[in-house]
Formats: structure tokens, C-alpha cells, sequence
């Protein structure tokens, strides 16, 4: 189909509480939406990049003019498939979080003009997909029994718990002594050295499902290395951009567990592929989030009901980010911890057209 035009809105949403990490605190998301039209079919996707570059290199105003500037005008006026976007921009080096915002919005465009889900297209093996949830890192231990606790009667099926150095065994310890055998497991978001190995072997006897990205993104030898030493499972999340980084860190015994988030990797192509790859190897994957307002949220879900998303991902409800979302209906989670796949059109969601008019804070059209 022909890509038509393209619409870049920009809108902030607030929180609905602080997230705290190992990197900052955030109280609100800069969302860029991209929105393409194709032969009378139009198509949604949200671009995950930070405000900052505190989490990947990418932020969200830099994502916004490598798309304005080099890449939209490459696919305008091209008669374009979803497989092909990908390979149309591999020239471009990195920016995978504006590669993949463009190619779910193409993804959504295709599907919804054949009338087709996203979990029909990807061969979805569930029905509704099991939801963890990412806890910040709290002021104190008990605001972070009473958040545990608040989340675990919403039914969530996993709790993660956001650690750094000094914020970490106490607080594992405090939620294992208060909530018993829950599936329960931490992120680092790059926090610590090899040399805290030993440190960080403290959290064996707790049981947790897994330690996600303890050392910097590039350091993935000493995850390695790391893994000799801590018997918890290690997920990589930052480390892992592309399918080639997933081998290689596979191949190296590096991590037992991958994180995919479609944005970091460029797509639900590339999404797919490390998927498959790690089914493969015996690597189970989990769905990573970054915040996601409600079409990146959509998006997630779609991409969760493929086979080897075995353990319960960062896909939450609407109402754990924000007080209203973009989407109708919004992400519910059930009292058992799980969000109903959508069998409608594309993503499934339909976009609050207007409340995004209202919010748009920027907005950029691109057309032939
Ligand atoms: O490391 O998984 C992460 C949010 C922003 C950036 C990085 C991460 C996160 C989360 C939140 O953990 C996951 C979510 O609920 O969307
Ligand atoms: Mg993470």
C-alpha cells in the first residue's frame, strides 16, 4: 500500500504517581505519535524514547527529527509493506525506537485495512496475556509494602521491583517476608559492577524469577561472568537492540531470560525474530514496557500473545499510568492479573482522536 501521509503528534500525559529508578525519577511522558495514512487505511504507533537519554541513547525529540528529517521522507509515496519498513531503513544506523514507532503504524494500517488482529497476524497461542507490574523505587519500605500490596489486590500475576545499589536486599527481603512466594523479580537498569557480584549473590535465597540488567548495556562479558557467580537467573534488557546482540549474549551464557521491547530492537519484526530465536534456545521472553500510553500499550499486548512470552510482562493497566489514557476502551486488567486480547482491527484500541487534538503540544504533517 501506498504511504500516503504522515502525522507526528506530540502530547504529555501525567503520571499518576513518581517512577522512580536507578537512572531518575519521572513524573509525566513526552509521547510522539505517528500516525500514517495508506490508500484510505490509517494506521497507529508510539514512539517509546524517553524525555532524556537516560535509559538508551535515543530521547524522544531526537527520535522526532531523525524521522522528520531522514526517514519519513525516504518511505513517503512508496508503495510500502510492514515486512519491508525494516529493510527500507536499515541504512539508518540505531534510532530503533523512531524505526519501530513507524513500522507498527504501517503494521496497524496494513491489518486494519484487511480487517485483520494483530494476534490473528501473529498467530497469537493465548487469549489474554499474564501482567507483572513495575514498582519504583520507594521512599520507604513500608510506602513499598503498601504499593506491593495495593498492586498484588489488583490481581497482578508478578511484581518487579525497581533496585539500586543501597535500595535493594532489604527491600527484596521486606516484600518476601510480607507477601511470601509471589512471583517476584528486580531491575537494576545497569546500576551496579562486576566487582558487586558477591553483593548482589545475596539476593539468592529470595527466589527471584530473575535479575534484569544489573551491569551496563555494554558490558555484556560480565554478564557472563556475573552468571557464574549469582544463581538468579540474569534477563537482559538495555544490552539487548538488536537480533545479533541476542545471540551473541545467548551464545556466551551472558543471560537465561530475554526482555523484548519493540521499541529498543526497531519493530515487531525484529521483535518477532529475537522471539524466535530465543524459543530456539530455550530462552524464555517477557514483555518489557517504557510507560507506554495507550497505542504503544496496544502494541505491547499484540506482541505478548506470541509462544515464548512465558513469564508475565511489564504490560499494565491504563489506570496504573494515567488517570485517562488515548485509547478506548482503556487496558484493563482483570481481578486474575491478565489483559483480554483484542480481536477487533489492528491494534484493537481505538485512538481518542479528539482528547489527542486537545493534548497535542507539537504536531508535524508529512504528505506526497
Ligand atoms: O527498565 O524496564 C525498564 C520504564 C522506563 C524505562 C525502562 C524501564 C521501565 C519500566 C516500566 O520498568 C515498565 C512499564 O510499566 O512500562
Ligand atoms: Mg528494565
Amino acid at each position: 500500500m501506498r504511504l500516503e501521509a504522515v502525522e507526528l503528534r506530540r502530547i504529555k500525559l501525567d503520571l499518576v504517581a513518581p517512577f522512580e529508578t536507578s537512572f531518575g525519577v519521572q513524573t509525566e511522558k513526552d509521547v510522539l505519535l505517528v500516525k500514517v495514512l495508506m490508500e484510505g487505511a490509517e494506521g497507529w504507533g508510539e514512539c517509546v524514547a524517553g524525555e532524556k537519554p537516560d535509559y538508551s541513547p535515543e530521547y524522544v525529540d531526537g527520535a522526532q527529527d531523525v524521522l522528520m528529517r531522514h526517514m519519513l521522507p525516504r518511505l513517503l509515496d512508496r508503495d510500502l509493506a510492514a515486512a519491508n519498513v525494516a529493510k527500507a531503513l536499515a541504512w539508518v544506523h540505531g534510532h530503533h525506537m523512531a524505526k519501530a514507532a513507524i513500522e507498527m503504524a504501517v503494521l496497524d494500517a496494513e491489518l486494519r485495512a484487511r480487517g485483520e488482529s494483530f494476534a490473528h497476524f501473529f498467530g497469537a497461542v493465548r487469549k489474554e496475556v499474564d501482567c507483572g507490574v513495575s514498582v519504583g523505587i520507594q521512599p520507604s519500605i513500608s510506602d513499598l509494602l503498601q504499593v506491593v500490596g495495593a498492586f498484588l489486590g489488583q490481581g497482578y500475576r508478578r511484581i518487579k521491583l525497581k533496585i539500586k545499589p543501597g535500595r535493594d536486599v532489604e527491600q527484596v527481603r521486606a516484600v518476601r517476608e510480607k507477601f511470601g512466594d509471589v512471583p517476584l523479580q528486580v531491575d537494576a537498569n545497569t546500576a551496579y559492577k562486576l566487582a558487586d557480584a558477591e553483593h548482589l549473590a545475596q539476593l539468592d535465597p529470595f527466589d527471584l524469577l530473575l535479575i534484569e540488567q544489573p551491569l551496563p548495556e555494554d558490558q555484556v562479558l560480565a554478564h557472563a561472568q556475573l552468571a557464574r557467580i549469582v544463581r538468579t537467573p540474569i534477563s537482559l534488557d538495555e544490552s539487548i537492540e538488536s537480533y545479533q546482540n541476542a545471540a551473541d549474549a545467548i551464545e556466551l551464557g551472558a543471560c537465561r531470560i530475554i526482555n523484548i521491547k519493540m521499541g529498543r530492537v526497531g519493530g515487531h519484526t525484529v521483535a518477532r525474530r529475537i522471539h524466535d530465536l530465543c524459543e530456539v534456545n530455550g530462552v524464555p521472553v517477557w514483555c518489557g514496557g517504557m510507560l507506554e500510553a495507550g497505542i504503544g500499550r496496544a502494541h505491547n499486548v499484540a506482541l505478548s500473545t506470541l509462544p515464548n512470552f512465558t513469564l508475565p510482562g511489564d504490560v499494565a493497566a491504563s489506570k496504573r499510568y494515567w488517570a485517562e489514557d488515548i485509547v478506548e476502551p482503556e487496558v484493563v486488567v482483570s481481578p486474575r492479573g491478565t489483559i483480554a486480547v483484542p480481536a477487533g482491527a489492528g491494534i484493537g484500541f481505538k485512538p481518542r482522536v479528539d482528547r489527542i487534538e486537545a493534548l497535542a503540544v507539537r504536531k508535524e504533517l508529512l504528505s506526497e
